[in-house]
């Protein structure tokens, strides 16, 4: 499965790499591609083992927000 999520709230590397490794540590989510300039954040994932809920979850916990 493939969703794009809509990030707001990050403004340089760090943000992007912190994002990252927030949705990457989830289980199930086997690629993560994050596009800093329009905060579109693609994500690959296996929805036996993940939720969308808890993507957006794992980002909110690192002070950005999801736009659903
Ligand atoms: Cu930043």
């Amino acid at each position: 499965m493939q969703t794009t999520l809509d990030v707001q709230g990050m403004t340089c590397e760090n943000c992007e790499t912190k994002v990252k490794q927030a949705l990457e540590s989830l289980e199930g989510v086997t690629g993560v591609e994050v596009h800093i300039n329009t905060g579109s954040v693609d994500v690959t994932y296996d929805n036996a083992q993940v939720t969308i809920g808890e993507m957006r979850k794992a980002v909110e916990e690192k002070g950005y927000r999801v736009v659903v």
